[in-house]
């Protein structure tokens, strides 16, 4: 007795195979990298990942994502593991993939077929606490959902078996049906999309209004890739309780506080991380989650300087922020983590050429101060290094830009003086 419970409990961690391509334009460095980030998802997710594939290909299969040959070892390995009772729970594409390639996929394989999309998705709808991020994530999931619709039909089919005349999967018999139900499936999809959409709308209305009355101050955004530290230095500067966690996406919705540095009160956000891959659809969801990045005075992009890959997350936040038309706007780079920075040190006698991984954190920090001037910083929000140096700069800034916005209404200053 006690050994069966046993054995159930474990049964609930859900095992994940990973599947990547290596492309022209991603060679196997970058594909690690992004395999990488996928696990870490599938472990936010709450799965286990026990194994990797990757294949070298000019461009993504049409049909089943990666080769046929690959496909068969991706089968031989599920089917062993099967044997040896390590079942194995799911396979994870790191691409979004078609309808199609969903169903051949999952035909061949017969295990649930996710893509980074539907478990970004997944982590969205787990992470949902206020009725805005439940309703947006709602909306973003049959978004999703409405194209691949002919894939959740089949996978009814199959547990229906025995019901409709012919039973099995696909069969002629139920092809009438089949096409009914699809389109009553895709009805009632759409009409709860656009109730979906509506409630957004209001929900939209109420928050600008909120905006609207929060009177004549500065508003800062803490933008930045997921999982760099937004949430933790929104907690040290607003004095608030903002969930953080060494999880990707612990954050979904905005949070804002009041702060005041010296004798200068400014309103900062805290709101969702940005991550490779994901779709404009998915962004566009979350529309009223991202108003206030949109109508930020003032932007604080924090960068986990401790990432290999800081550099790309730079541009892929900058990419995003491009998307959803705020671009352009006053922007202090926030480097975060040095304290977990470490570094390849070369050997004296080592000749081959220094690679970004043999750079000291002085050498980063001499190169972006010369690229970004005074619009740069450095800091551990974890140990608290330079928090003051940080408040000082933002403090400069928003001053700046509430005298260049706000003439009239310098009587926030009663101290004012240079
Ligand atoms: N080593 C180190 N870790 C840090 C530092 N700042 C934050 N962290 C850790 O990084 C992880 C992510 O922090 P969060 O503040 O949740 O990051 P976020 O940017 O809000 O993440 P999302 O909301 O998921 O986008 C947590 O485990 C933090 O404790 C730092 O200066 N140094
Ligand atoms: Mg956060």
């Amino acid at each position: 007795m006690a050994m069966k419970e046993f054995v159930i409990s474990e049964a609930q961690v859900e095992t994940a195979v990973l599947v990547g391509l290596v492309t022209k334009t991603q060679d196997e460095r970058k594909t690690n990298e992004y395999l990488d980030e996928l696990a870490f998802l599938a472990e936010t997710a709450g799965a286990e990942v026990v194994k990797r594939f990757t294949q070298k290909l000019d461009q993504a299969n049409s049909v089943t994502y990666v080769g046929k040959g690959k496909l068969d070892e991706i089968k031989q390995y599920i089917k062993e593991e099967e044997e040896a009772e390590r079942e194995i729970g799911m396979v994870i594409f790191d691409d979004e993939l078609s309808a199609k390639q969903i169903r051949n996929i999952e035909a061949e394989l017969k295990v649930k077929i996710l893509d980074r999309t539907s478990l970004i998705l997944d982590i969205f709808a787990m992470r949902a606490q206020t009725a805005n991020a439940k309703t947006q994530v709602e909306l973003a999931q049959y978004k999703y959902m409405l194209p691949r619709l002919q894939r959740l039909w089949t996978h009814l089919e199959r547990q229906g078996g025995g019901s409709g005349a012919g039973g099995g999967k696909g069969s002629v018999g139920l092809r009438g049906p089949g096409e009914t139900q699809l389109e009553m499936d895709r009805r009632i999809i759409l009409n709860r999309m656009s109730l979906l959409k509506e409630r957004l709308a209001e929900i939209d209305k109420q928050k600008s209004t909120q905006r609207k009355n929060r009177g004549r101050l500065i508003r800062v955004a803490l933008v930045g890739y997921t999982n760099v530290g937004k949430s933790t230095l929104m907690n040290l500067l607003a004095k608030s309780e903002v969930f953080a966690e060494n999880k990707l996406f612990a954050t979904l919705d905005t949070t804002v506080r009041k702060v005041i540095i010296d004798n200068l009160p400014f309103l900062l956000s805290d709101t969702v991380g940005f991550i490779r891959k994901l779709p404009t659809d998915l962004v566009d969801s979350f529309k009223s989650t991202l108003d206030e990045v949109r109508e930020a005075d003032l932007l604080l992009h924090v960068v986990d300087i401790s990432h290999p890959d800081f550099e790309e997350q730079i541009e892929v936040v900058n990419k995003t922020l491009a998307d959803i038309g705020a671009a352009g706007k006053p922007m202090i780079l926030v480097f975060n983590k040095i304290d977990a920075y470490t570094y390849v040190q070369k050997a004296e006698d080592d000749l081959t050429p220094r690679t970004k991984e043999n750079l000291t954190l002085e050498d980063l920090m001499s190169t972006w101060m010369a690229k970004m001037e005074d619009s740069c910083i450095f800091i551990s929000a974890r140990e608290k290094t330079n928090l003051e140096e940080l408040k000082t700069l933002v403090y400069k800034r928003v001053r700046e830009l509430h005298v260049q916005k706000y003439p009239y209404n310098d009587f926030l200053y009663p101290t004012y003086d240079e």
